[in-house]
């Protein structure tokens, strides 16, 4: 298995921290990001939208962090961290749906433009819905406790994790949201952990 990532893409740490705890083996290939590697004909012929992370896994090719989450899950952590009972499966997508849409195209994005001035044309759009990302995560580990879903840890905490983590780069800080504040030491704290690059 091989994952194409640079140690600054908090959605290749999604996948880099998943197979730290479930002790997977792979080869780490970092792009030269620096130099636009992510956008030479050859990666584009990986993945067309021109992002990291990217995985061959047993001679395919996938693109999108939450495809190497799944299989990764599936195939090395049993029922763990995306169990096959449907409505169970159900919530957990829900969330790993919500880390690529609020998550990405707010709290992401908002740190796109203050970190690299990404389409700095769009950052009140960003701002509004990072906050809104907040406001549910906050909401709904007020009521779930110490996880999003299913009263345990799962893939829905690990794909929210490293935009949540990275938000107050963004210029949304965390300190109103002390749920979410408390939910990222608790990632932090499981067992094989491994810390995410600043
Ligand atoms: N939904 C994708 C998003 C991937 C993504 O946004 N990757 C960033 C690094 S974390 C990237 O490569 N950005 C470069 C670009 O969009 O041009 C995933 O989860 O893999």
């Amino acid at each position: 298995m091989k994952l194409y990532m640079t140690e600054m893409s908090g959605n290749s740490f999604k996948v880099r921290v998943l197979a730290a705890m479930l002790g997977v083996d792979y080869e780490n290939i970092r792009i030269d990001w620096e130099n636009q590697a992510h956008k030479s004909s050859d990666f584009l012929a990986l993945n067309p939208r021109g992002q990291v992370p990217v995985m061959e896994i047993e001679g395919k090719v996938f693109w999108d962090s939450t495809a190497h989450l799944v299989y990764i899950a599936r195939k090395f952590g049993g029922e763990a961290w995306l169990p096959s009972d449907p409505l169970q499966m159900a919530e957990i997508m829900q969330w790993m749906s919500f880390a690529q849409n609020e998550v990405q195209f707010g709290l992401q994005w908002a740190r796109g433009v203050t970190v690299y001035n990404r389409r700095p044309e769009s950052f009140e759009g960003y701002l509004q819905d990072g906050k809104l990302a907040l406001e549910v995560l906050e909401a709904q580990l007020s009521r779930t406790g110490d996880w999003l879903a299913l009263g345990r840890v799962t893939l829905a905490d690990i794909a929210c994790y490293p935009y949540v983590k990275r938000a107050p780069e963004g210029d949304l800080p965390l300190t109103a949201y002390r749920e979410v504040a408390a939910w990222l030491a608790r990632c932090e704290a499981l067992p094989g952990w491994i810390a995410m690059d600043p």
